[in-house]
């Protein structure tokens, strides 16, 4: 009775526009859209506007779209994608709704849809991430497949090719060449990004906002590393007042300045999404110093009125829009133009 009463007050403030920060401009309402990084986001945006033009939520919009690029072939990306120094693959993946309603799922291995499984953790727990076996654990309880444990031949031939290159050692592993280091090389010899993340952010006929985020993070990162895309506020926000933000890029240093959350809390304060992102970007410049110059961080974001915008450290960044009138790739700015 109360919780009926409750949601009935709910849906009449929100038809009038009360319950959203921003005024919802009637323009929006009935236009939906999404967004995603890199170039990977065209293939996932089908997907998930197949759902939003059907009417459907953003949140199953947001899943489906980054399931077609967890079953692809990817670096970086799903189960086909490198490993981590060891060899095994790690999948880390997050999701969340209008409702401030998030899952996510860190260091999980040999199950194919990180984000479904983020998804059910969101919805059949009492709890927001699970990590390891417990999370693989969760999956098969789940009714989630356990996968072979092996790696993609593309994968095979990567870590192969950097085992040799990188001479690992297990355990104690200090090469002190750039881009060598214990971590991870934070980009490959050919000059590509150690990354090829797809964070997803969109927004229904409704006008309500969800995003999501799945990653197998950088390639050859010392086993047991969770990066940003689980951390929900790092890889990924959606204030469904404000707007969603999604990253991509050096996890550790998005976590370092919480970079989801703080693009979004800059559009609270009436940034628009390419500004919000651009300060957050600078935050990280301004952190990282010198070293701002090796890495790579880009940031996505998606406003309360549909507006989209994107800001990246290092040139060569781009993400995928889709709506009605759009459906293609936009370069994203960067701080460093050369
Ligand atoms: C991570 N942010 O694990 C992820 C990796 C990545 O583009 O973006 N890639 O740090």
């Amino acid at each position: 009775m109360q919780t009926s009463l409750l949601s009935s007050i709910t849906i009449l403030l929100n038809k009038w526009g009360f319950a959203s920060g921003i005024e919802l401009n009637e323009s929006v309402k009935g236009n939906p859209i999404v967004i995603s990084t890199w170039d990977a986001g065209l293939d996932a945006n089908k997907a998930a506007w197949k759902v939003l033009n059907g009417g459907g939520r953003a949140l199953d919009a947001v899943e489906e779209g980054v399931k077609v690029t967890e079953a692809s072939r990817s670096c970086c990306v799903g189960l086909n994608a490198n490993p981590d120094r060891d060899g095994f693959v790690t999948l880390d993946a997050s999701i969340m709704d209008e409702s401030f309603n998030c899952g996510s799922v860190a260091f999980l291995e040999r199950i194919k849809h990180p984000i479904s499984v983020a998804r059910r953790v969101m919805e059949k727990t009492p709890h927001v991430m699970l990590v390891g076996s417990g999370a693989q654990q969760f999956a098969m309880a789940e009714g989630f497949q356990l996968e072979e444990q092996k790696l993609s031949p593309d994968a095979q031939e990567a870590y192969d090719k950097w085992l040799k290159k990188s001479e690992y050692k297990p355990v104690i592993n200090i090469e002190n060449q750039k881009g060598h280091g214990p971590f991870a090389p934070t980009q490959f010899e050919n000059g590509e990004w150690n990354h090829d993340t797809i964070g997803m952010v969109a927004m229904d006929a409704n006008g309500n906002l969800s995003g999501s985020c799945t990653t197998s993070g950088m390639a050859f990162k010392m086993r047991g590393r969770v990066g940003d895309s689980p951390i929900i506020g790092s890889g990924l926000f959606v204030d469904n007042e404000v707007g969603a933000c999604t990253a991509t890029g050096q996890g550790e240093d998005v976590i370092r300045i919480s970079g989801s959350h703080t693009v979004v809390e800059l559009m609270r304060q009436g940034l628009s999404p390419e500004q919000a992102c651009k300060k957050a970007i600078e935050r990280i410049v301004r952190i990282k110093k010198e070293k701002a110059k090796e890495i790579q961080v880009a940031f996505i974001a998606l406003n309360k009125k549909g507006e989209v915008g994107a800001y990246a450290i290092q040139k060569g960044f781009s993400y995928a829009i889709r709506n009605k009138s759009n459906e293609k790739l936009i370069p994203g700015k960067s701080w460093f133009v050369s």
